[in-house]
């Protein structure tokens, strides 16, 4: 074969795919440059070079500098904080979706449709989720990998599965650092995705610009077990799966949602929640929802109503990282391990009030060593 091919560059000599063999060049960096590269590469990165990696758009240092914020080791946080205040003046040009809706209605596949929408109008999207049990399923969006078959290798996209940290607050507050992380690094539409049953839509509610709910026509709410409270934070519905025979029903639906959302208080927003409909599958609708979502985004930019919740949010997310840090300062004392056992029992057996076992511990907290829970 390799012979094949020489004796054809001798022969076919006058075809425009004949290759000559070339001079050889001398190399353009000394020998000593290229050492000098590969023992860098080596090093640890430092906070700068992290900093000018995500902002040129290296996708690989945007992914290690994530991996930083996801560390359980003080140094490795401490720092990604660095990094995080560095990359911080570039997050207002972003715009940030919450998406949610119970397992199956179609969040997945929406995103992949919505996303390829967004990138042909000349967005880079960053799709993150909230997922408090991801410690165990590792997340689901990695396994969603298939149903995002273009978006996962679109390089206008980046896809990270949820953060797996213990308690909902940690996985929150991760996915908030790594927005900041992904914005800087020139993704200008970030999708946080989390399933709608628990509280994480709280949490996923407190670090978006628009939170959007999923719905399935021809469920009752209950059946989705969708919430009020959730139905009463969203900016914008769609009903998904509005083809083949459930298209009516999703037309009617939509009248029905929007009737609802009309009941409940007007939002600090000055907004009036809006329902459309759509189909992932089949790709229809979905340039509603985007003309949805960017008449809001108008709107708050114009009425400052985007800064003002922005401003709101990190408050929020000020006392909520106090709250966490306390908390687990309290539960991992080790006078408080050893004596709550027991206190519980004397509240058990009427000795105690709840209020005054909750006095015994945390005067014992109080006294202890714990001037410092940082
Ligand atoms: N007919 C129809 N099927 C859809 C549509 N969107 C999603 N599906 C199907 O619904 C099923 C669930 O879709 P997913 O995108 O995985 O739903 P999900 O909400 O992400 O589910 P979880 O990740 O489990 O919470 C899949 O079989 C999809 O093919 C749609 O617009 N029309
Ligand atoms: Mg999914």
């Amino acid at each position: 074969m390799h012979q094949e091919k020489e004796k054809g560059e001798n022969t076919h000599f006058e075809s425009t795919l004949k290759v000559n063999k070339g001079v050889e060049q001398p190399s353009v960096l000394n020998d000593n440059a290229i050492r000098k590269f590969h023992e860098r590469k080596r090093e640890e990165l430092s906070v700068n070079d992290y900093f000018e990696g995500i902002l040129s758009g290296n996708r690989s240092i945007l992914s290690k500098a994530i991996t930083l914020v996801e560390s359980s080791l003080p140094s490795h946080y401490e720092k990604a904080q660095q990094i995080i205040e560095k990359c911080m003046p570039w997050s207002s040009k972003s715009f940030r979706i919450g998406i949610t809706g119970v397992p199956g209605v179609g969040k997945s596949t929406f995103i992949e449709a919505f996303g390829m929408d967004l990138i042909e109008k000349g967005h880079k999207i960053a799709v993150l989720a909230v997922d408090p049990s991801s410690s165990i399923s590792k997340g689901s969006i990695l396994g969603d990998k298939t149903r995002m078959e273009h978006l996962s290798v679109h390089p206008d996209a980046f896809i990270r599965p949820s953060p797996s940290a213990g308690s909902l607050g940690g996985v929150a507050r991760k996915t908030r650092e790594i927005i900041i992380l992904c914005e800087a690094a020139g993704f200008d539409r970030i999708m946080v995705e989390t399933v709608g049953v628990g509280q994480s839509e709280t949490a996923v509610h407190s670090m978006v610009d628009f939170f959007l709910l999923l719905m399935l026509a021809g469920a009752g709410d209950e059946l989705q077990g969708i919430k009020r409270g959730i139905m009463e934070m969203c900016d914008g519905m769609v009903i998904n799966k509005a083809d083949g025979e459930n298209l009516n029903q999703a037309k009617s639906a939509r009248v029905q949602y929007l009737r609802a959302l009309h009941l409940f208080p007007p939002a600090p927003s000055g907004w009036i929640p809006k329902v459309e409909i759509c189909s992932s599958v089949e790709k229809t609708g979905i340039d509603k929802v985007y003309e949805m979502i960017l008449s809001y985004e108008q709107h708050v930019r114009n009425n400052k109503y985007f800064d003002t919740n922005r401003k709101t949010q990190q408050k929020y997310q000020m006392y909520e990282t106090i709250n966490q840090i306390l908390s687990d300062n309290f539960h991992n004392n080790p006078v408080i391990q050893s004596i709550t056992k027991s206190t519980i029992e004397r509240m058990q057996e009427n000795l105690l009030t709840p209020y005054q076992a909750a006095q015994v511990l945390l005067d014992a907290y109080l006294s202890g060593s714990n001037k410092n829970p940082l």
